[in-house]
């Protein structure tokens, strides 16, 4: 099985770039252990600080964010980092060609309960002219990124990665420590009977979301003439790594809960990077009204409503956002 710095290579991805992937998979797979050893690690359980975003953080929040950010920092091309776990930008090297945005340990909620969690990041070219510890850095669109990817720590480690090219799967291998390719080219099939929504929030959800949504649960009785099942992990990542194997729709829609705060889910470190997985792999991703990846990011830990998946699917929900 080819391993995951030739196939790169034979991509041609640019060697500093790589080297980059190489450094942030690195501590994925520290993070993955730890993940293993559960209560057994002491990684279990909350710490009694909150993030900026507002949420408690998990021991292994901190833990994996630290590891990462260590990592990144070690690495002359980093010049900037963004975290959902840090306030502000962290300053790497005033020369670095690259800048880096991660969710370190997305599904936090899933950790006391050994459910499906991950590591989301994405990587974008360095703004000369700019300062290391320039928010402006991360003002560019989901189009600019180089590379996007997550690390699923699930039954096994898994890798979903793109660098412009295909979307490509690899899994871990404990035996020798690597990530081996088990997917040369992830394919989102274009059509689906799945759908992913927090349907407790039904009741706050403006009225495109209720219309679609309704149709779907009309199944074959319904506009779309066939029966829909519903998943929903709590984590993005499970849920979009569940989409790129085997199809399916996954929202996050503005909703009425709390005015200030209409949307959940952060734009640089959750919805692009799952946009250019998805896009690269045939599927779509949209806020509704407009292409996920074509927003220029204003805010580090900004939020955007969320519709992604197979194509067909993506766009009857998007005619109900017109
Ligand atoms: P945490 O990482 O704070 O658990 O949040 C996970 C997440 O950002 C995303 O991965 C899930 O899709 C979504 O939030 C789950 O939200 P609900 O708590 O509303 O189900």
């Amino acid at each position: 099985m080819q391993r995951l710095i030739p196939t790169l290579r034979k991509d041609q991805v640019d060697l500093e770039l790589l080297m980059l992937i190489r450094t942030i998979l690195a501590a994925t797979k520290e993070i993955s252990f730890r993940v293993s050893q559960g209560a057994l690690g002491d990684v279990l359980g909350s710490t009694l600080d909150e993030n900026i975003q507002g949420e408690q953080q998990k021991k292994l929040d901190v833990i994996a964010n630290q590891l990462i950010k260590n990592m990144l920092l070690s690495d002359a091309n980093v010049r900037s980092i963004a975290s959902e776990e840090e306030d502000d930008v962290v300053a790497g090297d005033p020369d670095g060609r690259f800048i880096v945005a991660f969710d370190p340990l997305d599904g936090s909620s899933n950790i006391d309960i050994n459910g499906q969690i991950g590591t989301i990041f994405t990587i974008y070219p360095a703004k000369p002219s700019l300062a290391a510890n320039d928010p402006a850095q991360f003002h560019q669109t989901g189009r600019s990124q180089l590379a996007a990817g997550y690390v699923l720590y699930g039954p096994s480690t898994m890798l979903m990665l793109t660098t412009g090219k295909e979307t490509r799967c690899f899994t871990l291998d404990r035996t020798h420590g690597g990530f081996l390719l088990t997917n040369d080219k992830v394919a989102v099939p274009e059509k689906t009977a799945e759908f992913s929504i927090n349907m407790a929030n039904s009741r706050f959800w403006f009225e495109p979301t209720q219309t679609y949504i309704n149709i779907l649960l009309e199944g074959e009785e319904g506009e779309r003439n066939k029966r829909y099942n519903m998943r929903w992990n709590a984590a993005m990542v499970g849920d979009i790594h569940r989409i790129l194997v085997r199809g399916g729709i996954f929202l996050y829609p503005s909703d009425k809960r709390d005015p200030a705060k209409p949307a959940k889910l952060r734009l640089l470190y959750e919805a692009n990077p799952m946009a250019m997985l998805l896009e690269n792999a045939g599927g779509a991703a949209s806020t509704g009204t407009e292409n996920i990846l074509d927003l220029e990011t204003s805010d580090l830990h900004q939020r955007v409503p969320v519709i992604m998946g197979s194509a067909e699917e993506v766009e009857f929900a998007k005619s109900f956002y017109k």
